[in-house]
């Protein structure tokens, strides 16, 4: 590990660190190295509690918000100042790691635990948030509990949003015992920071530890549903078939070509397709295909969007079917803090902790508070950039730097005049 030319450099506990994050990763379902820890099941409730006591053991006073948000408050020595604010999520992807989230989270309880180990007091309080749904794997959109916390969506649109099995978000929220009473104050931070892997080959391939993250591309969704007519597989004559499936395996076929066109900068996919009835010898009637199209440029994003939205009245004309939009979202295409860019580059310069500036292709939840407080995001290397697959993989020597990092650039915040 670099030896930091910072005078006097805090240092976290990174064995304390492993051990917690070792333990995250024993909470929930999952196949093999993995976890499919979905937003509001069981496992998230137990991971929740588990959180929460660490963080009361950790002197941390706990609130949680009506969308499920929970938030550790280590006390400053100025009890009116704002907080600065550490958070991520701990809900993770169907077949997700243990690390996408979680790294930043935990790592805002090491940096409370390792001050208290110092006795180190700082001017601000110090906050872990841990945001909801980020993934947007059970309910959409993604970054659900942080949108709702920014206030860019209504309380009871996101209380009202379904999973696939029609269970309501507040149903869950109130079934694991994590519906808040009142909301926090969106204006109450002073910066926030957000620690996360970089799901993404770079940091690695350029052998650096620590990836400052200017901003973020812009990432447009859409849920388009397709509505045919159910018919026997057999007798129906092509011409009178509404094959809803045709429908979908156009646009997804369509959604590909336009991310060709636009890489290596544009990225499309359609993840998640629903059939009904899904079943041998019948045609399908419904289908549900959900369009993400992602780009650094906002222009060329919107346009690659567009494209794919555009050819709805085509398809649907040729299987014969209606195409209808149900729902669409949007996210990025934002500049993080100039200062905290600032202040994080200068920690690593003088920690002698390898870094670049970068943009993220991934959204987050910092990507929504940005919209309410001064944010900043760090990246930290993964194995081959691997992500949001069960094989999701860090080591030590390169994670704790950016820790590291993290730690001594929020302290030198919370005591800022
Ligand atoms: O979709 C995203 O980029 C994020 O991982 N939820
Ligand atoms: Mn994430
Ligand atoms: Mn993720």
């Amino acid at each position: 590990m670099a030896v930091s030319a910072l005078k006097n450099a805090l240092e976290i506990n990174g064995e304390r660190l492993w051990d917690t994050l070792m333990a995250s990763g024993q909470i929930g379902p999952g196949k093999s190295t993995g976890l499919s820890r979905l937003a509001l099941s069981d496992a998230d409730k137990q991971m929740r509690d588990v959180f929460v006591g660490w963080c009361r053991e950790a002197g941390c006073t706990v609130s949680v918000d009506p969308f499920g948000n929970i938030f550790a408050r280590r006390a400053g020595s100025d009890a009116g100042a704002k907080p600065v604010v550490i958070g991520s999520h701990l809900d993770t992807q169907i077949a997700g790691g243990k690390y996408d989230g979680v790294l930043g989270v935990l790592s805002g309880l090491e940096i409370i635990r390792t001050l208290n180990d110092l006795s180190i007091e700082t001017k601000r309080p110090i906050e872990v948030a841990s945001w909801t749904n980020e993934e947007g794997v059970r309910f959409q959109p993604p970054m659900l509990g942080a949108g709702a916390f920014a206030g860019i969506h209504d309380r009871a649109w996101v209380l009202s949003q379904t999973d696939p099995d029609g269970v309501a978000f507040g149903t869950e929220l109130e079934r694991i015992g994590y519906a808040g009473p009142e909301p926090h104050d969106p204006g109450d931070i002073d910066a926030y920071f957000e620690l996360h892997i970089e799901q993404g080959p770079v940091l690695e391939e350029e052998g650096l530890q620590v990836g400052i993250v200017t901003g973020g591309f812009t990432s447009l969704g859409a849920e388009v549903e397709f509505h045919g007519e159910n018919a026997h597989a057999g007798p129906t004559l092509m011409r009178d078939r509404k094959d809803a499936l045709v429908g979908a395996a156009v646009l997804i076929a369509k959604v590909n070509e336009i991310g060709w066109e636009f890489a290596p900068k544009g990225r499309s996919t359609c993840a998640r397709l629903e059939i009904s009835p899904n079943r041998y010898g019948i045609i399908a009637d419904r289908t549900v295909v959900t369009v993400d199209v992602r780009h650094p440029e906002a222009a060329e994003a919107e346009q690659m969007y567009r494209r794919a939205l555009d050819v709805l009245p085509i398809i649907a004309k040729q299987a014969n079917v209606e195409a209808t939009v149900k729902k669409e979202w949007c996210f990025g295409g934002l500049s993080f803090d100039t200062d905290l860019v600032n202040l994080v580059r200068t920690v690593a310069a003088e920690m002698n902790v390898p870094h670049r500036h970068m943009l993220s292709a991934a959204g987050h939840d910092a990507y929504h508070v940005a919209t309410v407080a001064p944010t900043v995001m760090i990246f930290t290397p993964c194995r081959g950039g691997i992500t949001h697959n069960e094989s999701e993989h860090i080591e030590p020597e390169y994670t704790v730097p950016g820790v590291n990092v993290l730690l001594n650039a929020v302290v030198r915040r919370a005591n800022a005049r």
